[in-house]
């Protein structure tokens, strides 16, 4: 078999479909028609990435069609097999687009489609920490589906993002495996012009987290080769048209392995035709390497299961909520005073009843012990109770300190799963994550009601008190040391985040206790200290040594940055930031909106299209990517007035950080409810009706200087 005969013939396939595509999109809703994915400030990414032209009506397919045509000349080397790969790749873009031009939503539940640009930008965060190792793309049908379920199941609890195209979905559906986004098992649709979808997420990367230039195909190139950790698996069921895009794929850096022999070209094209191997073929040739705990418990223990819900129906036992107490700590002790992997249970477990749901008070105290231990790091071993327990398979866990709620599922509990195992994973986690400041660790459950009662007023309230008291006293202004975090510069390769008391990772990931507890935990690592001197600029917040860390940490991209500005030099973003603010000139002010929120905003842009504006490292004065957290600090652009800047944001973020704004507002400039002076969606979303709300509630940034 001609590999370079099969990749044209394929090439040829698509072109043909989009040629009749696009025909039919001129017939159906006229060249003027608007062509674009949902979500994504990049018209079509494929296409804009390769050309540098943007696609936005059924017309210029015509010239995307062309455009296309003159990747694909027929020749003899490689490089031209791969091209036509990469014509292939922007055909099926084509016909994916005219999909979504002719009907709304093509694709429906459970199926995928288009990623948006917000939901690329949430991965962000677990593929630098490697919780998201690689990326798989399955294609095909496999011989059984019990096949197709087993190794999708462990790619799973590799923590693989897994995509899948054709028959194997259905594969999937019957052996019962949970799907979606937040699974990281994600089916993209049955046709293998869709799976042009996660090669959108790798290029999309590249221009959101990279800042490669549109058109510069060879940049974007290197950047997925580089950064992009993905590979594809073509199983039994394979056509001309699949392996065109498996030359696509290969163009990219994504190696393509095969269960049926096809051709083989070194670390690119590989022949597996054992399904007991392919996983382990597919990890060495992308250079995954996979770091697990083996934890012994009946259930599985990996990242992917953080975004499982455990329904009411599928309940077996809660704990908090509204129906019961439930708190968590963790704490520090002398070394004599912690057995190492001591793991008791205190109460009832959850199979001495027979009324089901099954609701006990809980407490999970965690003792910890090490030479490096800090008691400022408690709080930062504390958050990751939440990521350990959703880990587990079957059990979910939202809210952290004392308004914990914990759920058990049913399915975890037939297989099992018993209060003890929530130690066994704690312990082990804790060991595993933090093995440089925890020497020993103890787990206690407590389920008895009245201990759990008396420890929680003896124990854990105090001690909730203090640290809060600790962290109001941490402020920029109370420490010498800041700290940076290059940790994003695996996918934004000039990006650093200064990290103060004040001023979180614009990721919202990283606090500055986070940082200092990184550095401990990794001396050389992505989080170094920066010594707070040589302030040339108090209020702009600029220090020579910062400065100084920022130009190394960047590699000279960028040698000057502010922590208090918006304007004057202001933090660069990578991609991954919980939300962007942007200034709105005529209201004197910013709006702040979050990834979560998809409608249009005042400043005619939606979140994709703001976030588009920054990103990769870069300085855009006036645009700035920044966490949550940080919309209630007194830092917020305290250079151009603060927090009284702030004229819009989605209700929901507004809710979530009504009671710091307010609390800082009234600090500030004695505002009450400041929140309420604040417009939102509900509102308006035009900058006409923003001004008018903002004129009828004496919005205090309608008093301050210019902005511009
Ligand atoms: Fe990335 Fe900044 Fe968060 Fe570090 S603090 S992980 S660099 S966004
Ligand atoms: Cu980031
Ligand atoms: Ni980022």
């Amino acid at each position: 078999m001609n590999l370079f005969k099969i990749i044209y013939s394929g090439k040829d396939k698509y072109l043909e479909l989009a040629e009749k595509m696009v025909e039919k999109a001129v017939a159906e809703k006229g060249r003027e028609a608007a062509v674009k994915f949902p979500g994504t400030a990049y018209a079509l990414p494929v296409i804009y990435a390769i050309t540098g032209e943007k696609i936005t009506t059924v017309g210029e397919l015509e010239k995307a069609l062309d455009l296309a045509r003159g990747f694909a000349h027929e020749g003899r080397l490689l490089q031209d097999a791969l091209d036509a790969g990469t014509a292939s790749a922007m055909l099926a873009e084509i016909i994916e687009a005219v999909k979504y031009t002719l009907v709304d939503d093509p694709y429906r539940p459970p199926l995928q489609g288009h990623l948006t640009d917000a939901q690329i930008r949430a991965f962000g965060v677990p593929l630098v920490t490697q919780d998201i190792p690689g990326v798989a793309v399955l294609i095909g049908k496999c011989q059984d589906s019990e096949t197709a379920g087993r190794i999708i199941k462990e790619y799973q609890e590799k923590g693989i993002l897994t995509f899948m195209v054709g028959k194997i979905i259905d594969q999937a559906i019957e052996q019962g495996v949970k799907m979606g986004i937040d699974l990281r098992v994600i089916p993209l649709g049955y046709e293998i012009e869709s799976v042009i979808h996660v090669v959108s997420v790798a290029i999309r990367a590249s221009l959101i987290f990279g800042a490669v230039a549109p058109g510069d195909f060879q940049a974007h190139k290197q950047y997925t080769k580089d950064r992009i950790k993905a590979f594809v698996n073509v199983f039994d069921d394979w056509d001309d048209k699949i392996i065109a895009a498996g030359a696509a794929a290969i163009e990219l850096g994504f190696p393509a392995i095969t269960e049926t022999y096809i051709n083989e070209v070194p670390t690119l094209l590989l022949h597996q035709p054992n399904n007991e191997k392919v996983i382990k073929t597919s990890l060495e040739a992308r250079g995954i390497k996979i770091k697990v705990t083996k934890i012994d418990i009946p259930v599985g223990v990996a990242s992917a299961f953080e975004g499982e819900r455990v329904r009411k129906g599928d309940m077996h036992a809660e704990f908090g909520g509204t129906k019961t107490k439930a708190w968590e700590l963790v704490q520090m002790k002398d070394m004599a005073e912690v057995e190492d992997h001591k793991i008791e249970l205190i109460g009832p477990d959850i199979d001495s009843a027979d009324t089901v749901p099954y609701r006990l008070p809980l407490a999970i105290v965690v003792d910890v012990a090490g030479k490096n231990m800090q008691e400022d790091f408690e709080p930062v071993l504390e958050r990751r109770l939440h990521y350990f327990m959703n880990y587990t398979e079957g059990v979910m866990h939202i809210g952290q300190r004392n308004i914990a709620w914990v759920r058990i599922g049913k399915e975890s509990y037939e297989k099992g799963l018993r209060l003890k195992h929530l130690g066994e994973v704690i312990y082990a986690k804790m060991k595993d994550e933090f093995d440089k400041v925890v020497d020993k660790c103890q787990v206690t459950i407590y389920t008895d009601k009245d201990k759990v009662e008396q420890l929680e007023k003896e124990l854990a309230l105090p001690k909730y008190a203090a640290r809060d008291e600790r962290l109001s006293s941490l402020v920029d202004e109370n420490v010498d040391t800041f700290y940076s975090c290059t940790l994003c510069q695996s996918f934004a390769p000039a990006h650093v985040c200064i990290v103060t008391p004040e001023r979180l990772g614009l990721c919202g990931a990283v606090s500055w206790l986070d940082a200092k507890a990184t550095k401990e935990l990794d001396p050389t690592g992505a989080c170094q200290p920066v010594p707070k001197e040589g302030l040339e600029d108090e209020q702009n917040g600029i220090w020579a040594e910062v400065n100084k860390a920022v130009e190394k940490a960047s590699q000279g991209a960028v040698s000057r940055v502010s922590l208090y500005s918006i304007l004057v030099d202001p933090m660069t973003s990578c991609g991954c930031f919980e939300c962007i603010c942007g200034i709105v000139p005529e209201a004197n002010g910013v709006i702040i909106v979050n990834r979560e929120y998809g409608d249009m905003t005042p400043v005619g842009m939606t979140f994709g299209e703001l976030a588009s504006m920054t990103g990769g490292g870069v300085q855009t004065p006036g645009f700035m990517g920044h966490g949550r957290h940080f919309i209630g600090s007194k830092k917020f652009m305290s250079a151009e007035g603060g927090i009284a800047r702030i004229v819009w944001m989605p209700k929901e973020l507004k809710e979530d950080v009504r009671e710091r704004l307010d609390k800082t507002a009234k600090e500030l400039y004695g505002i009450e409810n400041f929140t309420d002076m604040i417009c939102d969606e509900t509102i308006a979303t035009d900058s006409e009706g923003l001004l008018e709300f903002l004129e009828a509630k004496g919005h205090p940034a309608l008093q301050l200087d210019p902005l511009m």
